[in-house]
């Protein structure tokens, strides 16, 4: 098989990515090691910033998450027993959209459908060659037959775990880590929300975060032990911890119900350097993991399908290479701005058990400026809603 371009991974990075190129006539095949329902079926991201959901709009997929999606103009943050709201649009004059990447993963499955791009689902143990030369190939494995795709270039789409990065030859790539002594257990539950908008708390006994998919569906997350496992926390252990964090008011709104999913995150901050070798891009996760206090990591994935798109069209249909050369570096400029300010969220509203009385002091005066001063809310709000392109 022959392409211009050829995409590993089929999570948001790889299909939009896949659906923007189609849109301008470049032809690509997108290999995807799981299934399309194991694809779907992983529950994330929620939070959709403005330039984020314009790149859907312009990939021609945007009109059910125009439909379906809630518009909110700002959230709170709950802290020493009371809710202290952050209002977006008066600070900066923009909202987000709450939609959720399972949803929008869906809707760039049909796009791609309906557009006749190919996806190779259940492709096996793909592997990278040639990305140094002028002519990259990728080989796969698919019903026990050994098979092959020529292309110009490679986008590596992968993820965290994927093959595309651990390709890079080691001295090709400098990585930066953090990992957190916590992590977030998450819940879906068909319950309305706490609040109309979402609630981040931050409570001396944990983090915890009340959000949504819809006016019918929550989505609950409480900081837990890195050691903890589902089974540790039944739902009844879930919302007692949850409403000890809440404060009273929101509390007394918790309705409970059986959680149709459940699962645990670990936390981690993590960036690859440079973000290309030869003719093999590294896109979204694949390059960089936030942790998810911030809600960005679906958006930088986005941030980094919009430069390698306009870096590909410039080459295809400009005859131009600067955007190629210059890609690493302008999708790394904005990472680590995200990478910042979720490292920021995440020191602010989490207790980290290594901490002494000195560092909580510091964190409860950090809160108590952010939110008595219309500048820093400002920064917040600016990162929050989403930096520019
Ligand atoms: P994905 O979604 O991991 O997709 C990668 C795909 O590549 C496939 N794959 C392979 N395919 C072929 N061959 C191989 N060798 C392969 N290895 C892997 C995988 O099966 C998969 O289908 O990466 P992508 O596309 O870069 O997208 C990134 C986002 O998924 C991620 O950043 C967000 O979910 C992060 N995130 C959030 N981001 C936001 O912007 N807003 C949020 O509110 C938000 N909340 C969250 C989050 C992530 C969370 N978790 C579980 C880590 C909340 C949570 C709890
Ligand atoms: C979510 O709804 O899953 C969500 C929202 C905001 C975050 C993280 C996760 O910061």
């Amino acid at each position: 098989m022959r392409t211009q371009v050829a995409i590993v991974g089929a999570g948001p990075s790889g299909l939009l990515l896949g659906q923007l190129l189609l849109k301008e006539g470049i032809s690509n095949v997108v290999l995807e090691r799981q299934t399309a329902e194991h694809v779907l079926s992983r529950i994330r991201a929620g939070i959709i910033e403005t330039g984020t959901a314009e790149l859907l709009d312009a990939a021609g997929v945007g009109e059910r998450m125009r439909r379906e999606s809630l518009l909110h103009d700002g959230i709170e943050i709950a802290f020493a027993g009371a809710r202290h709201r952050v209002n977006f649009r008066d600070l900066i004059g923009r909202g987000v959209v709450v939609y959720g990447q399972t949803e929008l993963t869906r809707d760039l499955m049909v796009g791609r459908e309906a557009a006749g791009g190919t996806t190779v689902y259940q492709a096996q143990d793909a592997r990278l060659h040639g990305m140094d030369g002028s002519h990259p190939r990728v080989t796969y494995r698919q019903d026990g037959i050994e098979r092959s795709i020529d292309c110009d270039f490679i986008a590596g789409c992968d993820g965290f775990h994927g093959v595309s990065r651990s390709s890079f030859p080691q001295s090709a790539l400098t990585c930066y880590e953090r990992i957190y002594p916590f992590g977030w257990l998450g819940i879906m539950v068909h319950q309305p929300p706490v609040s109309d908008e979402l609630i981040y708390v931050n409570s001396e006994r944990g983090f915890a975060l009340c959000s949504m998919r819809s006016r019918r569906l929550s989505r609950l997350y409480l900081q837990c032990s890195v050691d903890d496992r589902v089974e540790d926390w039944p739902d009844e252990r879930f919302y007692d911890e949850l409403a000890r964090r809440l404060d009273p008011a929101a509390a007394a709104r918790l309705q409970t119900g059986k959680s149709i999913e459940k699962s645990i995150a670990p936390l981690r901050s993590f960036v690859a350097e440079p973000m290309c070798y030869g003719r093999l891009f590294l896109v979204g996760d694949a390059a960089h993991i936030v942790p998810p206090t911030g809600a960005k990591g679906l958006n930088l994935a986005a941030s980094d399908v919009y430069y390698i798109w306009q870096a590909l069209v410039g080459h295809y249909r400009g005859g131009s290479d600067t955007g190629l050369k210059e890609y690493s570096r302008r999708a790394l400029a904005r990472v680590w701005k995200a990478e910042r300010f979720s490292w920021s969220m995440t020191s602010l509203l989490h207790q980290f058990p290594e901490r002494n009385g000195f560092d909580r002091r510091i964190q409860e005066a950090d809160l108590e400026y952010l939110l008595s001063s219309r500048a820093a809310l400002t920064s917040l709000a600016e990162n929050y809603v989403g930096l520019p392109l």
